[in-house]
């Protein structure tokens, strides 16, 4: 996308816009684009140039865009390149997405941050300044490892989406249909299926605690600067088992108590693999 040569970069852009077609006869309404281009050796690459001719690459997509579309710009630090990404970071992101327009928002995808990195900072300003255009839940302890929502790292996920819904409320934004819920977890040591389970149950957890924190109460610890009392109305809301409360909200609606219990009493893999009549392997493509 940021290819020194023009022919180069048209071959990416068309790539693209035959997407976006694929997606039209799918129903979607978003284009997801991450990039690996980037550096891996000082020198290598102008900056400027580099973020100018990606810039004149998105333009183009997002000229092609249907008019009931988004495009989603997700950033990344490192890898595969080891110098430098062209889409680095939320800056780099949100520079590109706000020059494109109000289709262009930035992707957080939870893997894609140093370390350390306040990603709850990130959501809350791109909430702020409406270009949060939604998530690739995952969880990491190194890097980009997606590994599981949740298993290695629950109480950030807690606090990201502490932060989502204090930031979505704020907007007036609808929960579940105003940004992008997705999940980018890669395991070849489960079945995926079980994982997805495992991923949804926490992403429910997560929100259901952050649904419980006493938002007044901590707007008025934050006023008082009783930093105590702001970490006591945070924790009392992530401490809280919320477990039976989503069992009871799954039964309601036709689900399961235990999700992966129910789908490995039902079987539900060797029935699939039955119903198509092929021998198939977890992947974890
Ligand atoms: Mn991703």
């Amino acid at each position: 996308m940021h290819h020194v040569d023009k022919a180069v970069r048209k071959q990416a852009i068309e790539h693209n816009i035959e997407v976006i077609k694929y997606g039209v006869q799918l129903g979607s309404k978003a284009l997801s684009v991450w990039l690996s281009d980037g550096s891996n050796f000082p020198g290598q690459l102008n900056f400027r140039t580099a973020f100018q001719n990606t810039l004149e690459s998105l333009q183009e997509i997002y000229t092609a865009l249907p008019d009931d579309w988004k495009v989603w710009v997700e950033y990344k630090p490192y890898e595969p390149n080891f110098y430098s990404t062209t889409i680095g970071d939320w800056g780099q992101s949100y520079l590109l997405a706000s020059k494109l327009g109000a289709k262009a928002s930035t992707l957080v995808d939870l893997g894609h941050h140093l370390q350390g990195t306040n990603i709850e900072q990130i959501v809350s300003l791109l909430l702020m300044e409406g270009k949060l255009a939604g998530f690739h839940f995952n969880d990491s302890k190194y890097g980009d490892d997606d590994l599981t929502v949740g298993s290695i790292n629950p109480y950030q996920l807690f606090l990201i989406f502490n932060e989502l819904v204090e930031g979505m409320d704020a907007r007036g934004m609808n929960h579940a249909t105003a940004i992008g819920w997705m999940i980018d977890a890669s395991h070849n040591v489960k079945d995926p299926i079980e994982d997805l389970l495992q991923s949804v149950q926490a992403i429910k957890i997560a929100y259901a605690q952050a649904l419980l924190v006493d938002k007044t109460a901590l707007q008025a610890a934050q006023s008082n600067n009783d930093v105590a009392q702001a970490q006591e109305i945070l924790q009392q809301a992530y401490r809280t088992d919320v477990r039976p409360l989503i069992a009871q909200a799954s039964l309601a609606n036709g689900g399961a108590l235990n999700p992966v219990e129910a789908y490995r009493k039902l079987k539900v893999r060797d029935n699939l693999i039955k119903e198509r009549g092929l021998k198939t392997v977890a992947t974890g493509l």
